[in-house]
């Protein structure tokens, strides 16, 4: 019989949705992952809404109060699917509870809460992962791959931007991520995070950088119903929006490269545009998260008749990362995959008693590159992360 752990998710909205699906597919496509997930709890503070969404997504019972869930002895992994006010409070006391911990980026809503977090799970020697899912996309795995392989040679540039347009009508009320308290920053938390923690997988480590942060619109109706975006309505009183709509930076990178990150949610006709490129001494590599089963690459390996950009379909069982598990080469995959394979990885290293990577260190090492963005911004000078 397959090992199991008993699994404790708090959080039953856009991401308790996408990673209960990491959970429910994770063993049907994966059958040789070392933990198999028990979908045990779902948490949120509404009876009614947790009761139908664990119904919906294959709970088997509700929690309304996730102090008494973190201390349930027979969940071994909490899930955070919260906003980010609760990631820090909620992860450090499952950590405390010996629970193992999968955490939704960013980590935190400032490095402070993130430095917490990151000793609490090594204090109790539990598992802390960071749920940055657009790691786990075949084709970045591919470019990883590449890139480890010295096929792009040295690198020079990442080029990176992560671009949204929903909040760009100024009648669009104050939702949770909208607010500092809540949401902790902007753009820059929700959609900078991603290309940050993809720019340390795939190029290294950031030294230094000069940024700058802007809110286009500084007033908004406040949001009546429901707070969470989705199926929010617009108020007649107004408030003020206090985090960034868009955040632009330059980073020097350990290594010598230079790279250039841009978030916004100001960018009309962008509904989720994840976009890098890479430039090496001997190939570039291009990703765009709108097609995300293909690689675009130019490789000085090839023949010199037939080199150029080609585009590099990332479906083939035996050549990448995750793919044997799904369909036959050619029959795509799309974005709620990158969870399950996320959860995947999640279990082999509980088992393996192993944080798999983006661990809570690579959680705290990103929230000290925003938060110098958020720095520099202020200052308008270079600054270094404090990763201390
Ligand atoms: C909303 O901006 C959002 O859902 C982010 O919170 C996610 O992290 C990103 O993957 C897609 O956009």
């Amino acid at each position: 019989m397959p090992q199991t752990i008993n699994v404790g998710l708090v959080g039953y909205k856009f991401m308790g949705k996408a990673h209960s699906n990491g959970y429910r597919q994770v063993a049907s496509f994966f059958p040789e992952v070392a933990l198999r997930p028990v979908m045990k709890v779902l948490c949120g503070r509404d009876a009614a809404a947790v009761q139908a969404a664990a119904e919906q997504f294959g709970w088997q019972e509700i929690e309304t109060d996730w102090h008494k869930l973190v201390a349930r002895p027979d969940l071994g992994l909490i899930d955070v699917s919260t906003p980010g006010d609760s990631h820090a409070e909620i992860a450090i006391a499952a950590a405390e509870h010996g629970k193992h911990v999968f955490c939704e980026k960013p980590l935190a809503n400032t490095l402070q809460e993130a430095k917490a977090m990151l000793q609490a799970v090594q204090k109790a020697g539990v598992v802390g992962m960071v749920n940055f899912n657009y790691r786990r996309v075949p084709a970045i795995q591919l470019a990883k791959q590449l890139i480890d392989e010295g096929r792009i040679g040295q690198i020079y540039h990442w080029r990176a931007v992560y671009l949204q347009d929903w909040i760009m009508d100024p009648s669009f009320p104050l939702v949770w991520r909208l607010q500092k308290e809540a949401a902790g920053a902007g753009a820059l938390g929700d959609l900078g995070a991603h290309i940050v923690d993809l720019a340390r997988m795939l190029v290294g480590e950031v030294t230094a950088l000069n940024g700058l942060t802007t809110t286009f619109i500084k007033q908004r109706p406040l949001a009546t119903g429901t707070n969470d975006g989705l199926g929010a309505t617009a108020g007649q009183e107004m408030g003020e929006v206090t985090v960034d709509d868009a955040a632009l930076f330059l980073a020097r990178f350990a290594n010598g490269a230079v790279g250039s990150f841009e978030a916004t949610r100001f960018a009309k006709g962008r509904a989720n545009y994840n976009s890098f490129e890479i430039n090496g001494s001997k190939g570039t590599i291009v990703f765009n998260l709108e097609r995300l089963n293909e690689l675009n690459v130019f490789l000085d390996e090839d023949a010199p008749d037939v080199r150029g950009f080609r585009n590099v379909l990332v479906t083939d069982s035996g050549a990448h990362k995750y793919m044997s598990a799904w369909w036959p080469a050619g029959h795509i995959i799309g974005w709620e995959h990158t969870f399950t394979h996320g959860v995947l990885d999640l279990l082999n290293g509980i088992a393996a008693g192993q944080a798999p990577a983006p661990t809570f260190e690579d959680g705290m090492r990103c929230q000290a590159i925003l938060d110098a963005v958020e720095r520099s911004a202020q200052s308008g000078s270079w600054v270094e992360p404090d990763y201390n």
